[in-house]
């Protein structure tokens, strides 16, 4: 049966930029589920079946109604256990359930410092005043203020990928020799700037933008056929 995900979308339905919900099409294609991407507004999220919904990835699986992308993922894995693991055992889950965490605040909020205006600027006047009136409360300041493509904000976000860059020597994905779902939390905090913005976070011979590339690839080049 067909996985319905409830995907957002800029003022171009086909722009599907959200970090949080390519995790779960990445988790999706990994487990070889067939997906119907409902393209979906900010301001159209309250109306996602099952109700109350206050942010995406939303998928529905026939009745079932998840989400949260990590709650996604674990239920991926034990739905569809016959299909290759997101985590490779529950250690790795354990582990994955941090870099969820680390790439959706610290990751995902440098990121924001750096194209939250250029984002603004791709979405639908519906969502508009929604995303700068709640963006600006969050940030404390006008959107075109807080967004600085300075090269010492670059350095300070590029030289905070130490660690990973660091793994990234030893194996080519978090996973190993393979992707996993850890994978696909970075993978989603980096397709968001490359699909929203014209910034270059990462210095193309950064290890982390190689591992990038290879993510791209994934999956039939499922992220690189994204349009941005
Ligand atoms: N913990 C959630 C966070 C998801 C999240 O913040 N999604 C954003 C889009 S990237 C959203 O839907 N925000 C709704 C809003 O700001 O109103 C998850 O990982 O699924």
């Amino acid at each position: 049966m067909t996985i319905k995900l409830y995907d957002l979308c800029a003022k171009d339905r086909a722009v599907r930029f959200s970090p949080a919900c390519w995790p779960t099409r990445m988790a999706l294609a990994h487990k070889g589920l067939e997906v119907e991407v409902v393209p979906t507004l900010f301001t159209d999220i309250a109306r996602i079946e099952g109700g109350g919904q206050k942010s995406v990835p939303v998928i529905a699986d026939g009745d079932m109604v998840v989400r949260d992308s990590f709650a996604i993922a674990l239920y991926l894995e034990r739905t569809y256990d016959n299909r290759p693991t997101l985590f490779g055992g529950e250690a790795g889950e354990a582990l994955s359930r941090f870099i969820h965490y680390w790439a959706g605040s610290f990751i995902e909020g440098q990121i924001a410092r750096m194209i939250i205006h250029d984002i603004y600027q791709k979405l639908d006047p519906a969502d508009q005043p929604y995303f700068r009136e709640s963006r600006e409360a969050r940030f404390g300041r006008p959107l075109q203020e807080v967004q600085e493509q300075t090269p010492e904000r670059i350095e300070a976000f590029r030289q905070s990928l130490g660690p990973f860059r660091t793994t990234l020597y030893k194996q080519p994905f978090l996973g190993g020799d393979m992707p996993l779902y850890a994978d696909y939390c970075l993978f989603g905090s980096l397709q968001w700037p490359r699909l929203m913005s014209d910034a270059q976070l990462l210095d193309r011979d950064d290890p982390v933008a190689m591992w990038f590339e290879r993510c791209l690839d994934l999956h039939g080049g499922l992220g690189r056929a994204a349009k941005a």
